[in-house]
């Protein structure tokens, strides 16, 4: 299989001569690049304010936010269709915003109420919206690996045996640096390897595995799409903290996997801005290294190119702001208004199946014979 090179960096922009309206991204007109400084900028309002609201103890249990990594979320998720799965690690608040999940309902999952996208049940870590083809948000390190590829073995299947035609979606799986040292990582790769499934693994390297860094915790940390190569599995270097460079090294690659249905893994270099959760004091890395990677903020480099073409001005931005403030103040106001769950009504609800369906299809299973004739009531 072949190793598709990408371009790390910038340099593939020229900024020479400054056109107003021109397009940053290959291919896409200005106003979708103005689209994804709205999302960036949506995403750091809504983790700022999240972090608050954790302060003031209205967010409870772990939470990781997505400072200085969203234009990974943005650039990759830009590259696929509607209908292509998407499924995640923990820090994934960012991803259910830039797949289209409404804020108000990502805030309340956090608040633990009932008008969250998993009823107040997951929280922060386990964002799931089925509209969408968000397929979570995974707390176990790792766990979403095997996912990824059962994902992409669906619909593989569905595509081509049920419906008898091309394998047409492609899944994006992301993990953290830290999921490379899982074996469930590698018995996903090795499966989407020999199944040849459509599915991306993007590798979201911010350097940092809690407190570990990676040159401390993983084997040939320099070079980790050598791992995928082990399986087979073409690969390539992205430099993540530029959305345009995201997205215009990502829709070759997610075209290209969507035509061969084989699957392909992105070392996607990133930094978290802040601590890993909401309780690091951050004292393993030094505060010179966090400023390097603060001068490179995506947000802030789309914004000063934007400005530069003429593409904004101070007052537009100022105006976006002013409503994604607004947006993700009233998520909170939704989140507060709404109920926490009532254990009696749904303590058993939505944990494991209903007992009763809807289910069709040949497997049958065994608690749904057993609970013949007793509807109603919970399994
Ligand atoms: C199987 C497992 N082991 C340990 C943990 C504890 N843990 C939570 S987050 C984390 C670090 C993962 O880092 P990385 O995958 O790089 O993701 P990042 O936080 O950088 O986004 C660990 C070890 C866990 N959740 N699951
Ligand atoms: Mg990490």
């Amino acid at each position: 299989m072949s190793v598709v090179q990408t371009s790390i960096g910038t340099d593939h922009l020229d900024f020479s001569q400054p056109e107003k309206g021109a397009s940053l991204a290959s291919g896409l007109p200005v106003s979708v690049t103005l689209q994804w400084l709205r999302d960036m900028m949506l995403i750091r309002e809504f983790e700022v304010r999240t972090m608050q609201a954790y302060q003031d103890r209205k967010i409870g249990g772990f939470c990781h936010v997505y400072i200085g990594q969203e234009a990974v979320a943005v650039g990759t998720i830009a590259a696929l269709r509607k209908e292509d799965p998407v499924v995640t690690a923990y820090r994934d608040h960012g991803h259910a915003l830039a797949r289209g999940m409404d804020p108000k309902y990502c805030m309340a999952e956090m608040y633990g109420r009932v008008g969250g996208c998993a009823k107040g049940k997951g929280g922060s870590m386990h964002m799931f919206d089925r509209i969408n083809h968000l397929y979570g948000g995974h707390g176990i390190v790792g766990a979403q690996t095997p996912l990824g590829a059962g994902l992409a073995f669906g619909t593989k299947y569905y595509d081509t045996v049920i419906n008898g035609g091309r394998s047409e979606r492609v899944t994006l799986c992301f993990l953290g640096d830290g999921a490379l040292n899982q074996g469930a990582f590698h018995e996903a790769l090795n499966l989407s390897g020999l199944l040849d499934l459509p599915v991306i693994y993007i590798v979201e390297n911010n350097g940092y595995s809690m407190g570990t860094s990676i040159n401390r915790g993983t084997t040939m940390a320099h070079a980790i799409c050598e791992k995928a190569r082990g399986y087979g599995i073409r690969s390539c270097e992205i430099d993540g903290m530029d959305v345009c460079n995201v997205y215009d090294a990502m829709k070759p690659l997610v075209d290209e996997v969507r035509e061969t249905s084989t699957p392909a893994f992105v070392d996607m270099r990133t930094y978290r801005f802040k601590g890993h959760s909401m309780s690091d004091p951050r004292k393993y890395r030094p505060r010179e290294e966090e400023e390097v990677y603060e001068t490179g903020d995506p947000i802030g480099k789309l914004r000063d190119q934007l400005l530069g073409r003429g593409a904004i001005d101070d007052d537009a931005l100022k105006a976006m702001a002013k409503e994604i403030r607004g947006e993700v103040r009233d998520s909170m106001k939704w989140a507060e208004a709404s109920p926490a769950p009532d254990p009696a009504v749904d303590l058993y609800h939505d944990v494991f199946v209903e007992p009763m369906g809807p289910y069709t299809g040949t497997s049958y299973p065994q608690m749904i014979q057993e609970c013949e004739g007793t509807q109603g009531q919970d399994g």
